[in-house]
C-alpha cells in the first residue's frame, strides 16, 4: 500500500518571530508539519524547499521516510550545509508526523515507546547584574526548574549574550536591514564568570544544576581556564566553550578540566560529531531537530552518543518553532541516551499560531498523546503576521575586531 504526497507547501510567517514551516499533504488526506526555520537566513531555506524540493516530493510515497531522507541528503549530490539540512529536517519531521497520524499514535510510540515518564528541562536565567540574575534564577526555581542556564552581563561591556536590554524575554534576532553590533571582552569575562558561579552557588545551594553558554567565544586554552575556574562550583555543563568547528580544540579543554562539555547547536550533520563523540571530547550533543536532519537524524545522533556516554540535550530556543520543539520532545521521551532539554518560553502569539499538544509541569515537558507529533500551524491566524527581515547580532572586541557572537 502506498500513500502518495499530493502537495508540499512552504509557509513563511512571523507570529512573534520569523518561522519557515512545511506542510505536506497525502492522497488519503493526512497532513504532516515540519519546521525549517534557520534564524536570520529563513528565505534561503524557503526557496530551497519550494524551488528545488517540493516539486520532487509530489508523488513520492510518504511512508518511505528513510529513502526520502537519503534521496535529498545523498541524492542531491551537494552534501550537508545549514540550508540543505534545515529543508531535509522539515521533510523528515512532516513524514514522521504523517506516519504516526496514520497509525493513530503519538510519534514516540513509533520511535520505540517512552523510555521515561517526563523530560527534564533547563530554563534560561538572565540578568545584567548578579542580583538581577539571582532574581531570575529564583523565578525559575519557583516555576519548578531544577536546572538553570545562567547568563549575565560583564562589567565594562555594554551588551551580553543571553540577557535582554530591558525587561522581558530575550530574543537574539532583531528586525532591521542589518545585524546589531554587540561587544565582547574575553579577559573581563574570564575574571567575572567564576565570581558569578560562586555567588549563585552560594545563594542557591548545592542541589540546583547550573549551566552556562559561552557561545563559541573562547580559544581552547581560554576555555580550559574557564573550565578549571568553574569546576569548584560544579557546573552541569559548559556549552560551546570554543568554536565547534575545531574538534581538536576540545582535546585541549578536556586535558585541563573535568567540567562537562556540551556542543553542537550549529552542526547540521552527524558527521560533525564523529571526532567529538568518538574521542569522548564532549558529554552532551546539542543539535536541533530542525538543523541536523529531522527526527531520523536526531535519533541517530542519540544512538551514536549512547555508545560513548554522550547524552542528547537538544537545542530548544525560540527559533525552533513549536513544531520543531514538539518533534524533539518525542525523541527525548523515546531514546535511552537522553540528558536534558532546553526550554525557552515562547511568545504567547507564537503558541496561538502553532497549536500543540506538549505540556510543561514542574520543570518537565511531555509531548502529549495526540496522534503525530502534535503540533501544527494555524494558517489563517499566521497570515496576519508577515515575515520581516531580522538578523542575529555580530560581535566585536573592544578594539573593533570581529569576534564570534
Ligand atoms: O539562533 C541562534 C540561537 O538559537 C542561539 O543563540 C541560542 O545558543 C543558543 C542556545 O543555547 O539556546
Ligand atoms: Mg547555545
Amino acid at each position: 500500500m502506498t500513500r502518495r504526497i499530493t502537495s508540499a507547501e512552504v509557509i513563511v510567517c512571523a507570529p512573534g518571530r520569523n518561522f519557515v514551516t512545511l506542510k505536506i499533504t497525502t492522497d488519503d488526506g493526512l497532513i504532516g508539519w515540519g519546521d525549517a526555520t534557520l534564524n536570520g537566513r529563513e528565505l534561503a531555506v524557503a526557496s530551497y524547499l519550494s524551488d528545488h524540493i517540493a516539486p520532487l516530493l509530489i508523488g513520492r510515497d510518504a511512508q518511505r521516510i528513510e529513502d526520502t531522507w537519503q534521496y535529498f541528503a545523498v541524492g542531491g549530490y551537494w552534501r550537508r550545509g545549514p540550508v540543505t539540512m534545515a529543508a531535509i529536517s522539515a521533510i523528515d519531521m512532516a513524514l514522521w508526523d504523517i506516519a504516526a497520524k496514520a497509525a493513530g499514535v503519538p510519534l514516540y510510540q513509533l520511535l520505540g515507546g517512552a523510555s521515561r515518564d517526563r523530560i527534564r528541562t533547563y530554563g534560561h536565567a538572565m540578568g545584567r547584574t548578579v542580583d538581577e540574575l539571582a532574581g531570575s534564577v529564583q523565578a525559575l526555581v519557583d516555576a519548578g526548574f531544577t536546572a538553570v542556564r545562567i547568563q549575565t552581563g560583564v562589567p565594562g561591556v555594554d551588551t551580553a549574550y543571553g540577557v535582554p536590554d530591558g525587561d522581558g524575554r530575550y530574543e537574539p534576532a532583531s528586525a532591521g536591514s542589518r545585524p546589531v553590533e554587540e561587544a565582547w571582552d574575553t579577559p573581563a569575562y574570564l575574571r567575572h564568570m567564576p565570581r558569578v558561579f560562586a555567588e549563585i552557588r552560594e545563594r542557591f545551594g548545592e542541589d540546583l544544576d547550573l549551566l552556562h553558554d559561552v557561545h563559541h567565544r573562547l580559544t581552547p586554552i581560554e576555555a580550559a581556564q574557564l573550565g578549571r575556574a568553574l569546576e569548584p562550583h560544579r557546573p552541569f555543563w559548559i556549552e560551546d566553550a570554543t568554536p565547534a568547528e575545531n574538534p581538536e580544540g576540545f582535546r585541549v579543554v578536556r586535558a585541563h578540566t573535568t567540567a562537562p562539555l556540551a556542543t553542537g547547536e550549529v552542526f547540521n550533520s552527524i558527521h560533525d560529531y564523529r571526532q567529538l563523540i568518538g574521542e569522548q571530547l564532549i558529554d552532551y550533543s546539542r543539535s536541533a531537530v530542525t538543523h541536523v536532519g529531522g527526527v531520523s537524524a536526531l535519533k541517530r545522533l542519540a544512538e551514536f552518543g549512547e555508545l560513548y556516554g554522550v547524552r542528547l540535550a537538544p537545542h530548544g530556543p525560540t527559533d525552533i518553532s513549536p513544531i520543531g520543539l514538539a518533534a524533539t520532545l518525542h525523541i527525548d521521551l523515546a531514546v535511552h541516551g537522553f540528558g536534558i532539554q532546553e526550554f525557552m518560553p515562547r511568545d504567547p502569539v507564537t503558541l496561538d499560531a502553532f497549536p500543540n499538544a506538549f505540556r510543561f509541569e514542574d520543570g518537565h515537558l511531555h509531548p502529549g498523546d495526540a496522534p503525530g507529533h502534535g503540533a501544527s500551524l494555524d494558517e489563517d491566524f499566521a497570515e496576519e503576521f508577515a515575515y520581516t527581515p531580522a538578523y542575529l547580532p555580530v560581535n566585536r572586541l573592544t578594539d573593533g575586531t570581529l569576534h564570534d557572537w
